[in-house]
């Protein structure tokens, strides 16, 4: 089976490959009322695009994004939005010479083992492509989470490779391309960038999220805990190989006295519990870190097989990303939005159907 929707009462459903003529989602169960434009969505998109500093891969997609069903005169009716982008720029003959060869590292074998067919143009479904439209997605959701209950989502870089950030000044995140509320390490991070894209390697990268102003009481024990659903969420994108709530793996050296979050005056002195208790928002920053492995795609020869089981050397050539954690900050804050909206709209279905 496939699956390629999440969300219960916001529903998101993506399609579409990194080299087929179009890319696409249908968010259904969107509030109606909304007022929503193409240049809103644009916005997050080309936060996330590629090609927006040498860091990145430069393949140039427009990114420009139709709203095709659920809109009328610029509000949201209520029907399925459904959102199409056009891939303009895709370069297949760049993958002709690894057209039998499965990159270590990448979905080629799992996918080959799974499917049994070789769509070797780019990673077909398994691009980050593909993450163009949750990000399309959540910013409907952001916009609306915004407006109804003052929550702000913001993810920044918190790790490259063994460099580590600290937060910084987060309204400043988006004035690099590498979403670091430190500006002044900028210069450190380009020149280690700079270094590795020369060496022809990848790195990971460790993404810090937060979401302000959530209210108490959203998440579904026990299948459908908020906890888990981020965790589901962030799993969900390209390279992810680690999610932690809170203190995550910290947690396991802490003590109790410590960990646990003391209520004083009311307030709750610290946030080891990431804003999630027993699976239910607190009403705290809800904060999560998500690690993102080393991109597979290098030009460092690498040993392999073809897809008829010879031993081989793959090297890949074309427009790849050294780091793509980097580019993954969006990508984060707009699951984060979807997955929050959602849990709001499932809260208020149950703890308020008695009041229709
Ligand atoms: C990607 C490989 C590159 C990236 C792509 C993600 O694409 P391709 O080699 O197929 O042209 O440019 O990222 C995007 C196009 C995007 O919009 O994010 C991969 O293998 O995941």
């Amino acid at each position: 089976m496939s699956h390629n929707t999440f969300g219960k009462n916001l529903r998101f459903t993506s399609f579409g490959e990194s080299h087929g003529s179009t890319i696409g989602c249908v968010l259904d169960g969107f509030p109606p009322g909304m007022k929503i434009t193409t240049d809103e969505i644009k916005a997050q998109l080309i936060r996330r695009a590629t090609g927006q500093s040498r860091h990145t891969s430069q393949r140039k997609e427009k990114d420009d994004v139709q709203i095709v069903s659920g809109v009328f005169e610029g509000v949201t009716t209520g029907h399925p939005i459904t959102l199409l982008i056009e891939n303009t720029d895709a370069r297949s003959k760049d993958y002709a010479n690894i057209a039998k060869q499965i990159r270590p590292g990448h979905a080629d074998y799992s996918y080959w083992k799974k499917y049994g067919i070789r769509d070797y143009r780019g990673g077909g479904r398994s691009s980050a492509r593909e993450t163009t439209m949750r990000v399309a997605a959540g910013a409907l959701a952001r916009k609306w989470l915004k407006q109804h209950y003052d929550i702000n989502i913001v993810a920044w870089l918190a790790q490259l490779g063994d460099i580590k950030l600290q937060s910084g000044d987060l309204n400043r995140v988006d004035d690099s391309p590498f979403f670091t509320g430190e500006l002044e390490r900028v210069p450190e991070l380009d020149a280690y960038m700079d270094q590795l894209r020369k060496s022809g390697d990848s790195v990971g990268a460790r993404i810090d999220a937060k979401a302000v102003n959530v209210p108490a009481g959203l998440g579904e024990p026990v299948y459908g805990k908020l906890d888990a659903e981020l965790a589901l969420a962030m799993m969900s994108i390209n390279a992810t190989k680690g999610v932690e709530i809170g203190a995550g793996f910290e947690a396991v050296s802490q003590n109790g006295s410590l960990h646990r979050d003391e209520i004083i005056d009311g307030q709750f002195a610290s946030n080891h519990a990431g804003g999630i208790l027993a699976g239910v928002s607190t009403g705290q920053d809800i904060t999560l870190s998500v690690a993102f492995k080393p991109t597979s795609s290098l030009r460092i020869p690498g040993k392999s097989v073809d897809i008829d089981g010879n031993a081989i050397e793959v090297v890949t050539k074309g427009r790849h990303d050294p780091c793509v954690g980097i580019r993954a900050t969006p990508i984060v804050e707009a699951m984060m939005a979807l997955v929050i909206m959602d849990h709001i709209m499932r809260h208020k279905a149950q703890t308020q159907s008695n009041q229709l």
